[in-house]
């Protein structure tokens, strides 16, 4: 019988067509733009090749609106490049922990160290409105699995780099720190939901990010995330939520916080 291809063989494949499409063999930092962090992509350098994500091996077209499908490859300020994940998979998708993995593996697989995660997310802490950018202390897995396979005992203690987080700290010392916790969705929390991981120690409530820095630390990349907070989450705030809101909310911010990780991208890539 033939052998079956594992995550890491798929991922090298898949890095073999990126070196070779966009002509850079070696990538540096990993960017994954979530809901509103998009514009930064134009901010941190010259764009050297787009390719669309189903070229790719591993990678499918994203069906979430407001979530692009491409994987496109920046030139940095110093000659660095950084290789923009904008096809990500989200576990509610159902493709499964491989599929939701396979973008940080064929980033690390292209060289990358350096991991930079955003997403939107809803809020658990008052002050904490629609607009606010909150770095990612530690998170809290609520989807009861893992991109892990196997025996593979990965130290999460120091998860969210302490290093990159005072990089990010230099660019704004006012940058709130948080946990993050991820459900599994599609669906949004009820208030008891979110109130339970309010409990538990979650300020911030969405459904990515967590597996992926598993996966990253995995591959031993240092892993900065960074949150938009779009909404309140269920039952913190009143009225409902929904879609539209959460893309306007992001719409809003946008130009604010693209600025803002280029900065830091700017900052982590002249300092690592
Ligand atoms: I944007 O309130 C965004 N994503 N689980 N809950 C969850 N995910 C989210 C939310 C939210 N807002």
């Amino acid at each position: 019988m033939e052998k079956l291809e594992t995550p890491a063989e798929l991922a090298q494949r898949a890095a073999a067509v990126i070196a070779d499409r966009t002509g850079v063999a070696t990538h540096d930092i990993a960017l994954t733009l979530g809901s509103g962090w998009a514009g930064a992509a134009e901010l941190i350098g010259e764009t050297v090749a787009t390719i669309p994500a189903q070229e790719i091996p591993g990678f499918a077209a994203s069906a979430v609106a407001g979530h692009s499908g491409s994987i496109s490859s920046i030139r940095l300020a110093s000659g660095h490049h950084a290789l923009v994940l904008g096809a990500r998979t989200h576990y509610y998708e159902g493709k499964g922990v491989r599929a939701v993995a396979h973008g940080i593996r064929t980033a690390a697989a292209c060289g990358a160290r350096t991991a930079i995660l955003t997403n939107g997310c809803g809020s658990t802490v008052a002050q904490w409105g629609p607009g606010t950018v909150v770095l990612i202390r530690d998170h809290i897995n609520l989807t009861a699995t893992s991109p892990l396979e196997g025996a593979t005992f990965v130290d999460l203690t120091d998860a969210y780099s302490p290093t990159l987080r005072n990089i990010a700290h230099e660019i704004d010392p006012d940058l709130p720190e948080g946990v993050y916790a991820q459900f599994p969705g599609p669906h949004y929390e009820t208030p008891a939901e979110v109130k339970m991981a309010r409990i538990l120690g979650a300020d911030l409530v969405g459904m990515s990010t967590t597996l992926e820095t598993i996966a990253a630390r995995e591959a031993e990349m240092s892993v900065l995330g960074l949150s938009l907070v779009t909404n309140h989450a269920a039952g913190f705030a009143p009225g409902n939520l929904n879609h539209a809101e959460v893309l306007e909310a992001g719409r809003a911010a946008g130009p604010r916080i693209s600025k803002l990780l280029a900065a830091i991208i700017a900052l982590i890539d002249e300092e690592c």
